[in-house]
């Protein structure tokens, strides 16, 4: 079945995998904006190290079943998504995720030092909504109606943008008219000038 036929079928075309359900708090980002532009994900725990077979299963299959792209998130040792990029043509979005210790750096640099010839687009450590839009991304190059919705989401994004400037600009000319900044009669210092 094609992507296209999958997510017509309301089948999964985005696979969201993880190494343990102790990455969902993180990894439901990715799940929470494809569920935002209508794109079918199916999200599973599919460790790379407790259940490496099962890995390699999912990733020689992710295409077969109507997936279109893969985000794959883990901690620490990470190392879903490489191994998956490397069992699949499907492109893989790896999200690095902080643990307890070393802030994700960890898990950053494991996903992201791949090596020549199997990429992995990495995200920012614990940044699944983007790698979530990015998937969109992907999907969108074949897909206007999808592209259309990622146009207006951007467009929201500069809305959002323009009204922090212009707020940022009111408290810029309270502070010019001294409103903010007014000293206390005889006061002398920082601001008394204003
Ligand atoms: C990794 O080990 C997982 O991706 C997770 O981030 C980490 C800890 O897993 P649990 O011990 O919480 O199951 O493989």
């Amino acid at each position: 079945m094609t992507g296209e036929a999958a997510a017509a079928a309301g089948r999964p075309v985005v696979g969201v995998v993880m190494g343990s359900d102790s990455d969902w708090p993180v990894m439901q980002a990715a799940v929470e904006v494809l569920e935002e532009f209508g794109v079918p994900s199916a999200a599973d725990v599919v460790s790379a190290h407790r259940m490496p077979t099962d890995m390699i299963s999912y990733g020689q299959a992710a295409a077969g079943r109507g997936l279109k792209v893969i985000i794959a998130g883990a901690g620490g040792a990470a190392h879903l998504p490489g191994m998956l990029a490397s069992v699949t043509t499907l492109p893989v979005i790896g999200v690095p995720v902080p643990l307890t210790h070393l802030d994700g750096l960890d898990s950053l640099l494991s996903i992201v030092q791949m090596p020549a010839g199997i990429p992995v687009a990495t995200v920012a450590v614990g940044g699944a909504r983007n790698a979530g839009l990015l998937a969109v991304r992907i999907l969108a190059v074949s897909d206007p109606a999808l592209a259309a919705r990622m146009a207006e989401f951007q467009a929201g994004l500069r809305a959002g943008a323009q009204a922090k400037g212009e707020a940022l600009q009111a408290k810029v000319r309270v502070l010019r008219s001294g409103q903010d900044l007014a000293p206390p009669s005889g006061a002398t210092g920082p601001g008394s000038e204003l």
